[in-house]
């Protein structure tokens, strides 16, 4: 096992924890590498461009890109320390299976023989049950070659209809509201529209913390002149700067955005030209929104009335502007129309593909926009096309060499999977890239789940709390292990390039899959030789679809340093600012720039409703999770690094001192939170830039210290996204952490 140069540790420790500008700061250990690899960040959505130092095949050190116009030099606390989970001891070098006399509870075992394991059990239970009785969940923290063939693998491997994925819990509102209202599910324009837009609005997101590079841009647009308005039930890092500050109740953003669409049009603050002549249906949407008066928005959303005025005039009034959101507005059992309430007013503003008029969604996981397009969600074929959709499966069928009937239907979203095990429809599962055990909501059902299965599976490269209820588990490979493309928040294709080999026996994950498809004796569509031959097929699979890529190639991307989706032709640029009057879209249909047959934008009416389960006498305080700076996710990878742990080493609860005072507590002491689903116990941070009538506890750990022991699984009934946002809890002053 390769182990990191000691000293290289201690000078990161020795870096503060906050954004690092890291011009002119170099390692200087005297390790020399011995090859320096461009690529990009394995965490967020950001993806900012890396160098990163290999020396005997170990990841030693980096640098921060420069030349790559997302960050431009810049990192953030993870990105930093990215690299120091590869020298991790805990990193799967060999298969393991279940072996309850083995310390830890798992014992190695030859990859063959676990490949041959997996194999077998497949069959077993696909003869046995039909060949729906095994599911599939994968991730977007995977390449997008992988991505595909996971959908594919799915499809005409397995033949089955149950895949789905990580993004289930992350992007599917965005996507869905997107694709509603613009026909198109991707961010319209590159970052740089920030610089100089005159109001950049931020709604449920935690942009400092959560990405961090995004928070470079607007600061640079309010040193351009720009102002700022955020939505938030917390007083963010981000929030403490704003113009105006919206301190929305959970889960009530349609109300507030419906709120300030009334104010736009009673005071003319909208674009007729722009809604006469580029969209539909905005007559539905003014009728509506009459009844959101400035003082019944006040009322549900918990925002001053002046505040909701304010708001609608700096927005109603600019010139240009840019309106952002996250997971705040889109993990909600409304979490769809919470986005189509700020598209409408982004689309009654006609701010809207120009320079520095433009909407975005600020993307989570590392390839989380590649990651929700070329088929691995339940219902989508590759290129973003639908499943269900007969010309769509032909033409999928075609490039796979199936017949169309052979591609199984829609199957369903990650959590309710979880049911269908419940159910006995789904008896055994492959899951890559995913820790549902952490992520999914109210998690003791989950682990239920898992243990009710006949036969599990996993493909990580650590022993992730899922992975712990597998019967076999697969070594797999870090990002800095493989090559292949990611799309970041911006929608620029990248390349990620491979710097080190996977260790011992670990694997690309790629070859994983297919060296199951062909224990399996099912090769047909699985002999790729490498990432490119894979990418390959995904332009021709994608060719004419909503998400076009087939005039993107490997050395167009270096040539470029990146190119935006879509690109339909080698010839093509590719398209970095969505909806503009000329865009290709326009030229080839001969309509109007967004992506409908008549080439005009949607409104759409979000009628208000309130969260699922709402506060009580019973459990009378609201309950928010989301995410520190210094972890990741369901922490598996930066729970591992030494000086991110130690930035903040477990979860806390987020209390406002007078919620706190109402029950006796005070800073540091152990304080209970209980929902009708789970109880947690840990120290109260109390602070008083959080809602008095909400807590806030960030979910990155696990076991006793997760917050999905208390999160409840309701869920959108479009995009069936988890409402992580909202549920009901009552807390009480502890003595000390539970034992149990
Ligand atoms: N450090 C760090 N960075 C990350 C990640 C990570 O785990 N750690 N994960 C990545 C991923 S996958 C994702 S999805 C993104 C997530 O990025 P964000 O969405 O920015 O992060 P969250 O903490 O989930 O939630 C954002 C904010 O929503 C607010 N909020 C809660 N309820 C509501 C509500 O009802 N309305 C509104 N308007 N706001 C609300 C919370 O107070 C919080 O500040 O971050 C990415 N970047
Ligand atoms: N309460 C609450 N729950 C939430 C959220 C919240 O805000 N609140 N946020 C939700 C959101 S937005 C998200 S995105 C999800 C994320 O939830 P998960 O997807 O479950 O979280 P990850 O930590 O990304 O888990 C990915 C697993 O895959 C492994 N992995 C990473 N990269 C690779 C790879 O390239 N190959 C292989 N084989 N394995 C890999 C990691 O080691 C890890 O074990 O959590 C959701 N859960
Ligand atoms: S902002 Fe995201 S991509 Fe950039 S360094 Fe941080 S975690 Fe990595
Ligand atoms: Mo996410």
């Amino acid at each position: 096992m390769a182990t990191l140069p000691k000293d290289l540790d201690t000078l990161e420790n020795a870096w503060g924890p906050h954004l690092n500008r890291m011009e002119g700061i170099r390692l200087d250990t005297g390790v020399q590498p011995d090859k320096v690899v461009s690529t990009h960040c394995c965490f967020c959505g950001q993806q900012c461009g890396i160098n990163l130092k290999v020396k005997d095949n170990v990841v030693i050190g980096f640098e921060p890109r420069y030349d790559f116009p997302f960050n431009k030099g810049m990192l953030c606390p993870k990105g930093v320390k990215r690299y120091l989970q590869g020298g991790h001891s805990d990193r799967l070098t060999s298969a393991v299976r279940r072996d309850p006399e083995a310390e830890g509870g798992f014992s190695p075992m030859k990859y063959d023989e676990a490949i041959a394991r997996v194999a077998s059990e497949i069959q077993r239970i696909q003869t046995t049950y039909g060949p729906d009785a095994v599911g599939v969940l994968s991730g977007a923290s995977l390449t997008t070659e992988k991505a595909y063939l996971m959908g594919k693998f799915a499809r005409v491997c397995l033949k089955t209809k149950y895949i789905d994925y990580n993004g289930r819990l992350c992007m599917v509102s965005a996507g869905a509201a997107n694709k509603k209202a613009f026909g198109i599910d991707r961010s319209a324009s590159p970052w740089d529209d920030i610089l100089e837009a005159e109001v950049v609005l931020v709604a449920g997101s935690n942009t400092a913390e959560c990405s961090p590079i995004t928070t470079n841009y607007i600061w640079q647009a309010r040193e351009n002149g720009g102002k700022l308005i955020v939505v938030d039930p917390r007083i963010t890092p981000i929030a403490r700067n704003a113009d105006i500050f919206l301190p929305v109740k959970p889960g009530r953003d349609v109300a507030l955005f419906n709120g300030i669409l009334n104010l736009m049009i009673e005071n003319d603050w909208i674009d007729h030209d722009f809604i006469n002549n580029n969209t539909v249906g905005f007559e539905a949407v003014a009728g509506h929104v009459k009844q959101w008066t400035p003082r019944k928005t006040a009322e549900v959303t918990g925002v001053a009335e002046k505040s909701i005025r304010a708001a609608a005039e700096l927005w109603g009034r600019a010139k240009t502007s840019f309106l952002m959101h996250a997971r705040g507005i889109e993990h909600h059992s409304h979490g769809v129309e919470n986005v189509l309430s700020t598209i409408n007013i982004v689309l009654a503003s006609g701010r809207i593909g120009r320079p520095y008029c433009a909407y975005g969604t600020v993307v989570g996981q590392g390839n989380g926009q590649g990651g929700r397009e070329h088929g691995q969600k339940a219902d989508q074929l590759p290129g973003w096309r639908d499943i269900s959709n007969p010309q769509h499966r032909e033409y999928i069928a075609s490039v796979w060499g199936v017949k169309p009937e052979e591609i199984p239907q829609a199957g369903v979203d990650c959590y309710e999977m979880m049911r269908k095990i419940d159910s006995g429809e789904i008896k055994g599962l492959i899951n890559i890239c995913f820790n549902p055990v952490v992520s999914l909501p109210d998690n003791a059902f989950v682990k239920r789940m898992l243990e009710k299965l006949e036969f599990f599976t996993v493909i990580d490269f650590f022993l992730s709390e899922t992975a712990q209820y597998a019967d076999i588990v697969l070594p797999g490979s870090l990002h800095e292990e493989d090559e292949g493309v990611v799309a970041q928040v911006e929608g620029r294709v990248i390349k990620i390039n491979k710097a080190v080999e996977p260790p011992g026996d670990a694997k690309q994950d790629w070859r994983i899959i297919q060296d199951i498809a062909a224990a399996l004796d099912r090769t047909h569509g699985f002999t790729f030789q490498s990432p490119r031959e894979i990418f390959n097929e995904l332009r021709v699979a994608s060719k004419g679809g909503v998400a076009d890529y087939y005039g993107i190639t490997y050395e167009k991307i270096e040539a470029q340093n990146g190119v935006f989706w879509p690109c339909p032709a080698e010839d093509h640029p590719g398209t970095p600012r969505l909806f503009e009057p000329a865009s290709w879209n326009s030229v080839a249909k001969g309509a109007g720039p967004f992506y409908f047959p008549d080439g005009k934008a949607r409104f759409n009416v979000p009628a208000y409703r309130p969260p699922a389960e709402d506060v009580d006498e019973e459990y009378p305080v609201i309950l928010t999770t989301g995410r520190v700076v210094s972890q990741f996710l369901s922490g598996t990878q930066t729970r591992r690094i030494g000086p991110l742990v130690d930035q903040y080493p477990e979860p806390r609860i987020e209390i406002h001192p007078r919620l706190a005072g109402k029950y006796g507590i005070v800073d540091g002491d152990w304080a209970t939170a209980e929902s009708r689903r789970g109880t947690i116990t840990l120290r109260a941070q109390v602070v008083t830039t959080i809602r008095p009538d909400t807590i806030f506890i960030p979910y990155h750990w696990p076991g006793r210290k997760a917050a999905n022991q208390l999160t409840i699984a309701a869920q959108d009934p479009v995009s069936k996204i988890p409402e992580f946002k909202v549920c009901a809890v009552r807390i009480r002053k502890a003595d000390g952490p539970s034992v149990n």
